[in-house]
């Protein structure tokens, strides 16, 4: 058995929504996922055996509880009684609506999976990710991802390869931590919003149109289904008892900048996540443009320039980056 093992993922930024759990014990979605596994940010492990389970974010340790389900059903699966001693590394802010939480338990499942000495396949993996964070188990897997509504694992659908000429820019209008986890907003979302349960059943037609546009590498027409999803997302958070409210006014300048963008004739179509960050999916030959116009109008704003990105790896001894 190796003594020591890393991983590395990147995360999954979802172009039509989950937002809700079918199943809090077994963390099952309650709506289905499209997502695309983004390069430019990385989440990093190191894990060794330990006498109990600890996890070590960027130098700080970790609250055990929000760990326990997933270390609890890697030894169930993985038919072994050892505890890990996880070091992990971001190199994007934490818990800020990038989804570090995606690329984190994917980058564990592997890592710890490896260090019993077994060589899982993705789908196990992705199951295990899921305990950890319902996100996670789609960034086990590279370029485009379906996490079913009340699946367990999700379904790598197309390579990084497919749409290369793909951007992403990721808008940081803010890197603090939220106020509220987006398990935590979901759950309040599903409990006191009037719209959450049309927010479900309206779900599953638009991912199948989104899925349509993604095969046919359309954005023009993927991009307004984008749009719809993070905005009905939104939806049921401002109609929360109490509301949520994740949007900052650089959020809303961004969101406005690209609906002008949009009518100068560049296909540009935003997103939003459990934070004040903005993503802008445009076609590669438009990124450079969008990016200085975002610079000169918004200075305040960083942005990150992401494309799509292959799914987790890993191996023994230390992260060779
Ligand atoms: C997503 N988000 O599809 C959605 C959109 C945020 C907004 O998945 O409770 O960290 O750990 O399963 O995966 C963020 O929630 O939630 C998320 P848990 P997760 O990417």
């Amino acid at each position: 058995m190796p003594e020591k093992t890393w991983a590395m993922a990147h995360p999954s930024l979802a172009l039509i929504k989950y937002w809700g759990k079918s199943d809090k014990e077994r963390n099952l979605p309650a709506t289905p996922s499209l997502a695309l596994t983004l390069s430019g940010l990385h989440s990093k492990v190191e894990v060794q055996a330990g006498s109990s389970d600890q996890v070590i974010l960027d130098g700080k340790e970790q609250p055990q509880e929000r760990y326990q389900l997933f270390f609890d059903n890697l030894r169930r699966v993985t038919g072994t009684s050892m505890y890990f001693r996880v070091q992990a590394w971001n190199d994007f802010p934490t818990a800020a609506g990038l989804a570090s939480s995606s690329s984190g338990f994917a980058a564990m499942a592997a890592a710890c999976a490896a260090l019993t000495g077994q060589t899982l396949p993705l789908d196990i993996l992705s199951g295990i990710a899921r305990l950890g964070s319902g996100s996670a188990s789609r960034a086990v897997y590279g370029g485009f991802t379906l996490l079913e509504a009340r699946a367990q694992t999700a379904t790598p659908l197309r390579g990084p390869e497919f749409w290369p000429d793909l951007r992403v820019l990721l808008c940081l209008v803010e890197a603090g931590p939220k106020a509220v986890s987006s398990r935590e907003a979901m759950e309040q979302t599903r409990l006191t919003s009037p719209y959450y349960s049309a927010w479900v059943e309206d779900a599953p037609r638009l991912t199948r149109q989104a899925c349509e546009a993604l095969e046919q590498k359309d954005l023009d027409r993927l991009g307004p289904l984008i749009r719809l999803s993070y905005q009905r997302m939104f939806a049921t958070m401002f109609s929360a008892d109490p509301p949520i409210l994740y949007w900052k006014p650089g959020s809303l300048e961004i969101i406005h900048l690209a609906e002008e963008l949009r009518r100068s004739g560049i296909s540009v179509w935003e997103t939003m996540d459990a934070g004040p960050q903005v993503k802008l999916f445009c076609p590669a030959a438009d990124s450079d443009r969008v990016r200085q116009i975002l610079e000169q109008r918004l200075p305040a704003i960083r942005v990150i320039v992401a494309g799509p990105a292959p799914g987790v790896r890993w191996g023994q001894g230390s992260c060779p980056v």
